[in-house]
């Protein structure tokens, strides 16, 4: 999100984007070699084939797909390239590059546990394997929009978060519910970096948690999600910007107080709680009218709400006070 930085939130303004730095290591690659010739090559010499999605060695469940489609969810462009999307990630667990792929391979799968605690009839800590034999399996097509400004489609494998959120059998008291990443910085060296917040907090409304669209991923491209794409369980909330969809979840705590969340304890004047996607709200830094889709080196217009309104609109027509954009 922000980087070559050890404190990104103290950058000046004119500081480059990601975006950008990609942007100039895109067209430096391209004008220094011929850059279909390392697209054919397909893999990194001493490492594992470019954008990886064999399953991991220490992942249990690759019996468990592919899973079936649910066709409500449509998609208006192409599924993005797994080349791409498995090798161009945002998980600053193992640094803030985007190319930590091989980096997050470190990240151990089992044992894992997910606990349910807080505002609920009763806490409870589940392995993640007996989890996944309750959960109702299916294949969804969602959009990503980062809040860079860059975007992707993905077939996702999982379960509504609606399912999760019965399992866990929140009070009726209880209005928000708040997510957390693995802590381990002996595994992930990014943890080390201590000026970061950790670790990774995220948070939606249960209004936000119950909506159909609020998904639980457990996989990708019909296989277990790759851990740089935030195994064994990650978010995706499609009509906000990328940083909501927390990755590699272990813990799921029900609560009447709005948590701040990763971001936003880093820079709340940019990442603020609600990040529902709007090409009329600029970022402090940069427009996000246009997103680049990737693997296609196309801008395309964004949309409210990433397009997905209809199913979201509504959750935020009394809210109009709030910083519902950022
Ligand atoms: N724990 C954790 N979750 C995270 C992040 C992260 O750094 N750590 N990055 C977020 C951001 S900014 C984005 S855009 C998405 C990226 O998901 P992807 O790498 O699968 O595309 O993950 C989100 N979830
Ligand atoms: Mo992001």
């Amino acid at each position: 999100m922000l980087i070559r930085s050890r404190r990104g939130w103290e950058l000046p303004d004119s500081a480059a984007t990601p975006e950008d730095v990609f942007l100039s290591r895109r067209s430096l690659l391209k004008a220094a070699v011929a850059a279909p010739a390392i697209a054919a090559a397909g893999s990194i010499p001493g490492g594992p084939a470019f954008g990886q999605t064999e399953v991991a060695a220490d992942d249990p469940t690759a019996g468990l797909y592919p899973v079936p489609r649910n066709e409500r969810f449509t998609l208006d462009r192409a599924i993005t390239d797994p080349a791409e999307s498995t090798t161009y990630t945002n998980f600053y667990e193992f640094g803030s590059q985007k190319n930590i792929w091989r980096a997050a391979q470190k990240l151990k799968l089992r044992p894992w546990t997910v606990t349910f605690d807080g505002m609920v009839e009763q806490e409870q800590t589940v392995d993640i394997d007996a989890l996944l034999k309750r959960m109702p399996l299916e294949e969804r097509l969602y959009r990503h929009r980062c809040v860079e400004a860059w975007s992707m489609a993905v077939p996702w494998s999982g379960f509504p978060m609606k399912a999760l959120v019965d399992f866990a059998r929140p009070l009726g008291s209880a209005k928000y519910v708040v997510m957390r990443t693995f802590q381990d910085p002996g595994m992930a060296s990014g943890q080390r970096q201590f000026w970061y917040p950790w670790p990774y907090v995220e948070g939606l409304t249960l209004a936000e948690a119950t909506n159909e669209l609020a998904f639980m991923v457990t996989g990708m491209y019909g296989k277990p999600v790759p851990k740089q794409n935030g195994a064994p369980l990650r978010l995706a909330v499609p009509w906000k910007y990328g940083f909501k969809s927390i990755k590699s979840i272990v813990s799921f705590t029900f609560t009447d107080q709005r948590p701040v969340s990763f971001w936003e304890q880093i820079q709340a004047a940019e990442y603020g709680f609600w990040a529902n996607v709007n090409p009329e709200v600029p970022h402090p830094r940069w427009s996000q009218a246009r997103e680049r889709v990737l693997g296609t080196g196309e801008m395309v217009p964004t949309r409210l709400y990433n397009g997905y309104g209809e199913y979201v609109a509504d959750l935020y027509k009394d809210l109009e006070g709030e910083r519902l954009y950022v």
